[in-house]
């Protein structure tokens, strides 16, 4: 066994058998290694019949990066053994220490295998949604460096999904509201991503392409949180909501049910 198989075994076991492993020590890899750490991981979800959905940044805001203690923007893949439902019931006895943070999703219209500029990449996209990514990092307390957390596919545990809608005028600054059972938890603006979030898609386009990979059309790209996130609680009901009035992109939600034993 290699490091890179070793670690990705451990992290997808922590992940799979929910129970948080230590960080591993400074510097016992490399950021590249971290990435093949990561695909190494999801190759064990997709040997276990996951389909590759998508990607997700992260670390696009000042905000998560304030939270977390990281500057770099990271990305991660998503599978479809990670979508949770819009208006559903999410059992957080399947995380560890989960925590919501509200996004935007992007659906691709083609297939994205080069770079883009700013200029090409709405042409790329065939819809946007509201989003709410739920992040599980496998390490103890939520604490990580940067390679730490690439090694472990960037916390990526879930992701909600609200209705598509073609709304991209809407999208560079609405305003972002994180609710719990109706009560503001978190408030922003989708401006916090990147300046305008369709600046995920130009990043996405170039980390691919520093990668190697291309993504397929009708994949999702979940741009990032516009807020810090916040740790779920069972019985809680959760909604996002995106901008108001004509220039909204509607709301996503659920309710958080069961959890530590
Ligand atoms: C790392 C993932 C960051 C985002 O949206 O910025 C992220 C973490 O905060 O655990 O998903
Ligand atoms: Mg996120």
């Amino acid at each position: 066994m290699s490091l890179i198989d070793d670690a990705a075994a451990l992290l997808d076991s922590a992940a799979f058998g929910r129970e948080a492993i230590e960080q591993f020590p400074a510097e016992h890899f490399t950021l590249a290694q971290a990435y093949d750490i990561q695909r190494a991981s999801i190759a064990h979800r997709i040997s276990r019949g996951e389909v590759l959905k998508g990607i997700k940044l992260g670390f696009t805001s000042r905000a998560k990066m304030v939270q977390m203690g990281i500057d770099s923007l990271i990305w991660g893949l998503l599978t479809d053994g990670m979508i949770e439902e819009d208006g559903g019931v999410v059992d957080l006895g399947r995380y560890i220490h989960p925590r919501v943070e509200p996004e935007v999703c992007f659906l691709t219209r083609r297939a994205i295998d080069g770079p883009l500029t700013s200029l090409e990449a709405a042409d790329f996209i065939e819809a946007v949604a509201p989003a709410m990514e739920i992040i599980d990092s496998r390490y103890r307390n939520f604490r990580f460096s940067l390679e730490d957390v690439v090694a472990d596919n960037c916390s990526s545990a879930g992701l909600v999904v609200g209705s598509w809608s073609r709304s991209f005028e809407a999208l560079g600054n609405a305003g972002v509201r994180l609710q719990f059972d109706g009560r503001d938890v978190q408030v922003g603006s989708t401006r916090a991503i990147l300046g305008q979030p369709m600046r995920s898609i130009v990043q996405a386009s170039r980390l691919l392409h520093g990668a190697g990979m291309s993504l397929p059309a009708g994949s999702l790209i979940m741009a990032g949180a516009a807020t810090a996130a916040e740790a779920l609680q069972s019985g809680v009901h959760v909604e996002c909501r995106i901008g108001t009035g004509s220039a909204s992109l509607g709301s996503v939600a659920f309710v958080a049910s069961g959890g530590a034993a």
